[in-house]
């Protein structure tokens, strides 16, 4: 498994990259001609969030069929030369699995909806629902008219879950894994993989009795150990997702450990600011205790842009976004990381619902709308945490719609695109994206001292990060903070330093 750490994988979300077809989406061929852009960044994967067909009520994520690439990002023959475009770049390109649910649209569920069908086991049908609720809101079970019985479904209602119990769906599902290996992927994202042991009668969602040993299944009769696997698991703990971790599960997981300490009593939509104690007591757990490859992750598809949630994402956002990037990326594991942050842009702050499209975030607003609360006082919450913060296109140069599309694209690009682009950022004396191509350098030349035990200190305002060779100070504050400092640098996000000093949001990196 160690030949699969120290890896540098960077996400795409597809709908949002490049439209090179000018209809106002993202396509294959648009991440074919940033390739050169992605490599000179370093990476060694490319995660792409999923491209099979789907009817886009989930973006992707409700797969109607697995075998086929959806025409709105292209053709089967457009992935396959992505792989093969990539991989002259030694890129290799992760795909995104769904195996809890798929689409209503799926030919498995059309035929389940067909009397006596062998399909209608691929579900989990119901007379009565039971009291567990589905993550985007509502009651966790639909009805079917056509069957006259209510299906399980975790997300949205036009996302039936799959019955993992029946052995012919898994043999499905690893029938089609190995298609899609027998193409050349060679790294798999698992979605919400942590759900598919569920056991509903029980009021079991999260890791059920049954979930590793389908996980040492699906591995043995597709991964192997051989290809880089990272779970998504929301609903475990970070010992739960690391128990997940060995030679018959997954290579490593997403526990969002960190991201979690900002949201109050578990409620992502209730935003505290970030506690730097917790903060390091997190990161000393997997730089310290974990012996296994951590995924060190800080924005994805799902997640408000970090730099706007936890720092400053105004007049000190290159400070905030390298203060990220040092900290984060001197940590042992493998790195992830999501489109745009490595120019430093930030949530979109859409002030209006008519501007959102994700479905959780209509499904919040309704939610919200329904309990009574304001208009504005709706939106002060939805602004910071949709997910759609992280799905605006990704902002190219200062063209119409940022350089993404010639027309209006299917969600409107952050207005602060004439300030915030990779032409304008490339050619900055303070560029974000060479800063992160410098850090993630000195992660390939340097793993072994990256790789040492780290000792982390903090007084609520700025973090330090000690280890054999060097130390990181973070000053996750907008103050001026005095605090003795070493004089041999190897990183800095300010243009010079000051003697003990730190201003705020810097962050210096000293040599021992
Ligand atoms: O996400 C699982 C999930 O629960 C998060 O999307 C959820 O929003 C959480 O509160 C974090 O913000 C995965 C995919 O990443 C997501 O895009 C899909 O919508 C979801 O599963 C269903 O496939």
């Amino acid at each position: 498994m160690r030949d699969l750490e120290n890896k540098v994988i960077y996400q795409i979300y597809p709908k949002s990259f490049k439209d090179t077809t000018g209809n106002g989406y993202g396509d294959i061929n648009g991440i074919i001609e940033k390739l050169d852009y992605i490599q000179d960044l370093g990476v060694d994967y490319i995660w792409l969030s999923p491209c099979c067909k789907s009817p886009q009520n989930d973006n992707g994520y409700d797969i109607s069929d697995y075998m086929q690439i959806d025409e709105l990002f292209g053709t089967n023959e457009d992935y396959e030369r992505l792989i093969k475009e990539a991989k002259k770049r030694n890129i290799k390109i992760m795909m995104d699995l769904v195996l809890n649910h798929t689409s209503s649209e799926h030919i498995w569920f059309k035929k389940a909806l067909q009397k006596d069908s062998r399909y209608y086991d691929y579900y989990i049908w119901r007379d009565e629902p039971n009291d567990i609720n589905s993550m985007f809101g509502g009651s966790a079970w639909a009805y079917s008219e056509e069957v006259g019985k209510y299906y399980f479904r975790l997300f949205d209602k036009t996302q039936p879950d799959l019955n993992w119990e029946n052995e012919n769906v898994r043999k499905d599902l690893y029938e089609m894994i190995n298609y899609w290996i027998g193409k050349g992927v060679e790294g798999f994202r698992l979605d919400v993989i942590d759900l598919i042991g569920k056991e509903p009668d029980k009021m079991i969602t999260g890791k059920g009795p049954k979930f590793y040993e389908y996980l040492k299944e699906l591995n043995n009769n597709t991964f192997k150990d051989k290809i880089l696997t990272v779970g998504e698991c929301w609903c475990s703990t970070i010992d739960e997702s690391y128990k997940m971790c060995n030679k018959d599960g997954l290579t490593q997981a997403f526990h969002f450990t960190h991201q979690c300490l900002t949201h109050t009593y578990g409620d992502k939509w209730n935003q505290s600011k970030i506690n730097l104690y917790k903060l390091c007591d997190c990161i000393n757990k997997w730089e310290n205790e974990y012996t296994g490859i951590e995924a060190i992750v800080m924005n994805n598809h799902d997640l408000p842009r970090l730099i706007s949630l936890w720092l400053n994402d105004n007049e000190y956002r290159k400070e905030s976004a390298k203060l990220l990037i040092t900290l984060f990326g001197l940590l042992k594991g493998n790195l992830y990381i999501y489109q745009g942050e490595e120019i430093g842009m930030t949530n979109a702050y859409f002030n209006s619902i008519d501007k959102y499209r994700d479905v959780e975030t209509l499904n919040k607003y309704n939610e919200l709308k329904e309990k009574g609360l304001s208009e504005d006082s709706i939106m002060e919450i939805i602004k910071l945490v949709s997910r759609d913060n992280a799905r605006i296109p990704m902002q190219w140069d200062d063209t119409k719609n940022a350089g993404f599309s010639d027309v209006a694209p299917w969600i409107d690009v952050n207005d602060n695109y004439n300030k915030i682009n990779v032409k304008k950022d490339i050619n900055s004396e303070d560029s974000v994206f060479n800063y992160y191509k410098n850090i993630i350098k000195f992660r390939k030349e340097n793993y072994e001292k990256i790789e040492k035990k780290a000792t982390f200190n903090t007084d609520g305002k700025i973090i330090s990060m000690e280890k054999e060779d060097f130390i990181v100070y973070a000053n996750f504050t907008n103050e001026n903070i005095e605090i003795p400092l070493g004089n041999d640098i190897l990183f800095k996000n300010y243009e010079n330093t000051k003697n003990n000093l730190l201003r705020p949001f810097e962050t210096i990196v000293v040599k021992k």
